[in-house]
């Protein structure tokens, strides 16, 4: 009885730590979202033009975005104007529940069988996170039970394969690789040999995210593609775009390039613990509708988390 009282409270706190500890990457966001909307609105009698203008330029700081700044007040007024909101303190109820809709809609997360073969290209700008994240996945599929094989897709650098390389060793899965310069795609063919060979667990393939060829860029990753899905037809099963959320609207920009130009599935959305403009996540979901599966909150091994909107929001508004 005592034991499982013990087990039950450890249970607990291993929950309420992993929460607390996404709240404290979220802090910066959660500085504007919390502290000074709470700040702006709490023990406010009158809603006026100033409080809306003010709050307007919150919400724009987090990077929520023109759409669901605008969406928002238009709420708030018009239920002013009803009569139906009297105190400031309930705009931020009306603005948690519009950002779990919104996020909600977003929130389906990477689904992989054990024992099945599923192929995952990694895609995103230079400097994004792709390599890291493809670290800390590879970690948690391990711990999970997965076989997780990496493909060093990204030629362009040796230090990209290299660095590669140390996160393979970390969590215990093997390499593939060329040279430096090597064509990507003959690192994906090689892959997708594994694969083809009786491989049945997760392989995650990096790529190059050079930025000042941005044509070339594509079309490498086009051939990329289609190198993994003439071998293996059907993979990738998923091509998971890294986006670095400290640039804020430029994300966006890019995640509509990726998204039509390579036909992204799923969104990381990392270094969320060094911004204030998390809200960035919510612009990204209604403007693009791409299911966000990750988000990153720091560069240890453990800061990667399935996404989940419940727990983000409240991490971000509670
Ligand atoms: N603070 C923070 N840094 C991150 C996060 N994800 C990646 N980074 C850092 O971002 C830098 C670039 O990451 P890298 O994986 O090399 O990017 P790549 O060029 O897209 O492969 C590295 O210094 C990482 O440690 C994150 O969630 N939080
Ligand atoms: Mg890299």
């Amino acid at each position: 009885m005592d034991q499982q009282v013990t087990l039950k409270g450890k249970r607990f706190m291993a929950k309420f730590n992993f929460f607390e500890k996404l709240k404290s990457g979220l802090a910066k966001t959660r500085e504007v979202l919390t502290t000074d909307i709470d700040d702006l609105i709490l023990g406010k009698k009158e809603i006026n033009q100033t409080l809306y203008d003010e709050l307007e330029e919150l919400l724009i700081t987090a990077d929520m975005g023109p759409q669901f700044t605008y969406d928002l007040l238009d709420e708030v007024k018009s239920r002013v104007s009803r009569k139906e909101l009297k105190d400031a303190s309930q705009i931020k109820s009306i603005m948690q529940k519009r950002m779990l809709d919104i996020l909600r809609s977003v929130d389906r997360p990477l689904v992989i069988a054990k024992g099945k073969p599923f192929v995952i290209m990694a895609v995103g700008v230079n400097g994004s996170g792709k390599t890291t994240t493809i670290g800390k996945l590879a970690h948690q599929f391990r711990q999970t039970g997965h076989d997780v094989m990496l493909a060093a897709g990204d030629t362009f650098r040796a230090a990209a394969i290299e660095q590669l390389e140390v996160w393979g060793k970390r969590v215990g899965a093997p390499v593939i690789k060329q040279k430096m310069n090597a064509d990507p795609a003959a690192v994906a063919f090689d892959a997708m040999g594994k694969m083809k060979a009786g491989f049945s667990g997760v392989m995650i393939i990096d790529t190059a995210g050079r930025l000042h060829t941005r044509t070339n860029l594509m079309e490498e990753l086009k051939k990329v593609k289609r190198v993994i899905d003439r071998e293996y037809p059907g993979a990738p099963h998923e091509i998971l775009l890294v986006l670095d959320a400290t640039t804020g609207q430029n994300a966006l920009a890019q995640a509509k390039m990726f998204k039509e130009d390579i036909g992204a599935t799923g969104i990381v959305l990392t270094k969320l613990d060094g911004t204030s403009k998390g809200g960035v996540v919510v612009r990204i979901a209604g403007e693009l509708g791409l299911p966000v599966r990750y988000i990153g909150v720091g560069e240890g091994i453990d800061d990667l988390r399935a996404f989940d909107s419940t727990e983000f929001t409240s991490a971000l508004l509670d």
